[in-house]
């Protein structure tokens, strides 16, 4: 059943997506991209939802595309275009922070699954891997643009090329994800994380998301009218209301997300 392979729990604000099918790795088959786009819908249509947490199920967080099945010469591209892109393009176009608790191996697709996210901890134990070259394929999933901007040219095309494994500490080194953890700190870690963002301004954080994904598009310029252009919208928001009164009456803000 492509329900059950990935998984939605809400909880205090959080919507938890958990990749489910620990027996190869939450590597993705067919139904678990319809599955794990529509979900991202349903969570971008539901105002009590107010950050997300992804992971995986088992010792691995995701092998990217399923390829334990019989060998297809298809059309890749298109294959992406109704596959990872639109995963990967929801994650970044939703206006809510999205916190990525790579519990294990991350390898191709899934590791620029995790990428794409707005915050990445990962297990010490776990291990991001660009796996594509090791099958002659070459990078998707938003990599050969996330890897350059996030740990430069040098490192990417080491990354890239020889698909290797990157140990979390050393992918946390490099400034691809924000922190390694040991793997019992990181659920109680990352879900920490998750629930302070769900109890922040979830309107100003959606819109902070907007003006980083934009920033690498625009020039310093563009990026200033951009700022003037959300500032405005935040300004408006019942939680800015909320913090300048919490402010002025010196006690700690309740933010609805409004
Ligand atoms: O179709 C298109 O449009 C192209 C798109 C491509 C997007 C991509 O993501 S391409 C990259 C695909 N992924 C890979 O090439 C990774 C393949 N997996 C591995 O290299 C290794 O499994 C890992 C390095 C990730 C982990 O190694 P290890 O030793 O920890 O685990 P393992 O024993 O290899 O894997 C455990 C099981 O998961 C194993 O099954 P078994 O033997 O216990 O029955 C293995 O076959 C299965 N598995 C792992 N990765 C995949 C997989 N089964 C199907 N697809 C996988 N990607």
């Amino acid at each position: 059943m492509s329900q059950d392979t990935v998984l939605l729990e809400r909880r205090d604000g959080v919507a938890r997506l958990t990749l489910n099918r620990p027996d190869v790795l939450n590597s993705f088959n067919h139904g678990m991209f319809g599955r794990l786009q529509g979900l991202l819908a349903d969570i971008a249509a539901d105002r009590t939802c107010r950050a997300v947490y992804l992971t995986g199920a088992g010792r691995g967080f995701c092998a990217g595309q399923d390829i334990g099945g019989p060998a297809s010469a298809g059309d890749y591209g298109s294959h992406l275009e109704t596959s990872w892109n639109p995963v990967v393009r929801a994650v970044r176009a939703l206006d809510l922070p999205v916190v990525c608790a790579v519990n294990g191996v991350a390898a191709g697709a899934g590791a620029n699954l995790a990428l794409a996210c707005d915050f990445v901890m990962a297990a010490e134990e776990a291990s991001f891997i660009q796996a594509f070259i090791n099958i002659g394929l070459v990078p998707d999933s938003g990599g050969s643009w996330s890897l350059p901007f996030l740990v430069g040219r040098a490192r990417a095309t080491a990354a890239l090329m020889l698909g290797e494994k990157i140990p979390a500490r050393q992918a946390a080194e490099w400034g691809m994800i924000l922190k390694a953890v040991p793997l019992a700190s990181l659920e109680p870690e990352a879900w920490a994380l998750a629930s302070k963002l769900a109890s922040m301004p979830t309107l100003a954080l959606g819109l902070t998301k907007r003006l980083i994904n934009a920033a690498p598009g625009n020039t310093f310029s563009a990026q200033l009218s951009l700022e003037g252009e959300l500032q405005t919208i935040a300004g408006k928001s019942r939680d800015h209301a909320e913090g300048i009164a919490a402010f002025k009456e010196k006690r700690k803000p309740a933010f609805t997300g409004q």
